[in-house]
């Protein structure tokens, strides 16, 4: 396999680490550093650059892919790959380059393209990861949370949480893609998954306008007295795009009549949330919506932990470190750890982002980090 750290065999000479005293190399120290090899032993002054960095400098690349290129493969292999029990999907992750050939977007998350034909099925299972969906286009597949159809449509985001039953149905002659959003490789590295095989065939071919969960908890303001104990995840399976697009058109019309309403001049944003805690849909993902009006720049700005963004639609420029890319409708780009974004919307730009930052808020190790509107830092 991999090996998914580069080690350093010094102090890297970029560093304020490279100031040590190095040890003279004796056969003395040789024959010690052998003894340690053998006996399983690092000694921390080789490794110091890499494990206690004065910064973040994350091993992923700030890539990007086009979906202009991996939709037609999605496609293929759907001509191509059954899917069913054993494989259970049809996803195909976006493996990031410095990754070590892990299929891993970030350190922490998995982002895929998923791709269900005609009247095909994705069979139930569980897992212990937390999941999501978001729609780029297309509509007719059915995602079955414990038994709970629940329709997917352009610009809706699903949630599946840790431990529910689901599995996929395209009701439909025609096939449909999205994209899917786990936590993968945080729960890999930390070796925690568990895993359990559903029923062979989704078990409803219902296909109601609204699912149960949507009747019970999607009402503005409100929740039923029947459930009042806080969730660590939210009850919410699907938030609809009427009400993401609403929420973003409301917030710039109310720039426009003076109101403090963005969170700048001309971005426009919502964090989706977990209606009993008013925090992240998921404990480990953080998920986001943002509308940049055509001519304007987003401020830079950087924090711990990584994200993934998608566009949804309209056209523009992505600045990620020193990296520039040009971006349209399904393009998919990451954003490593503590690596400055700002973004430059040609015509209107409507972008999707996840993120990991829940973990790092609970365990006290975020940090964020805006560049002033003058150019410094604030
Ligand atoms: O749709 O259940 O991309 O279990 C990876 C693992 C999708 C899913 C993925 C999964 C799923
Ligand atoms: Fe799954």
């Amino acid at each position: 396999m991999p090996k998914l750290v580069d080690q350093a065999d010094t102090a890297p000479a970029d560093t304020p680490y490279a100031a040590h005293n190095q040890p003279k190399d004796t056969p003395e120290l040789r024959s010690l550093y052998d003894a340690f090899d053998a006996e399983h032993l690092i000694p921390l002054w080789k490794e110091i650059g890499d494990l206690m960095p004065m910064e973040p400098s994350s091993r992923a690349h700030p890539h990007l892919w086009r979906w202009s290129t991996i939709h037609p493969l999605a496609a293929k292999s759907g001509d191509l790959v059954p899917v069913g029990r054993g494989g259970e999907r049809r996803a195909i992750a976006l493996a990031n380059p410095g990754l070590g050939g892990r299929p891993y977007a970030t350190p922490t998350l998995w982002a895929a393209i998923q791709y269900l034909g005609p009247r095909e099925t994705a069979p139930e299972h569980r897992h212990t990861q937390n999941a999501f969906r978001f729609v780029v286009e297309g509509e007719g597949v059915w995602t079955v949370v414990n038994g709970d159809p629940v329709a997917m449509r352009r610009g809706d985001f699903l949630l599946t949480p840790g431990w529910n039953f689901h599995g996929h149905h395209n009701d439909t002659d025609s096939p449909m893609a999205w994209i899917d959003g786990l936590d993968i490789p945080f729960v890999h590295y930390t070796d925690t998954a568990f895993f359990e095989f559903g029923p062979d065939e989704v078990s409803t071919r219902e296909t109601p306008e609204r699912s149960r969960a949507e009747r019970l908890w999607c009402h503005p303001g409100m929740r039923p007295l029947s459930a009042l104990e806080p969730m660590h995840n939210s009850p919410i399976p699907a938030y609809r795009w009427e009400h993401t697009d609403r929420a973003l058109s409301e917030q710039l019309a109310l720039e426009d009549e003076g109101y403090p309403a963005t969170v700048e001049p001309g971005h426009a944003a919502v964090r989706y949330t977990n209606p009993t805690t008013g925090g992240d849909v998921m404990s480990t993902i953080r998920a986001e919506f943002h509308r940049v009006r055509a001519g304007q720049q987003t401020v830079g700005r950087r924090e711990v932990g990584s994200a993934v963004f998608q566009v949804f639609s309209g056209e523009g420029t992505v600045t990620l470190g020193d990296a520039q890319h040009r971006v349209g409708t399904g393009d998919l780009f990451v954003v490593p750890s503590w690596t400055t974004l700002s973004v430059q919307a040609e015509t209107d730009l409507d972008l999707f982002r996840f993120a990991d930052t829940p973990i790092f808020e609970r365990l006290h190790q975020d940090r964020v980090e805006v560049d002033a509107p003058d150019g410094g830092l604030s």
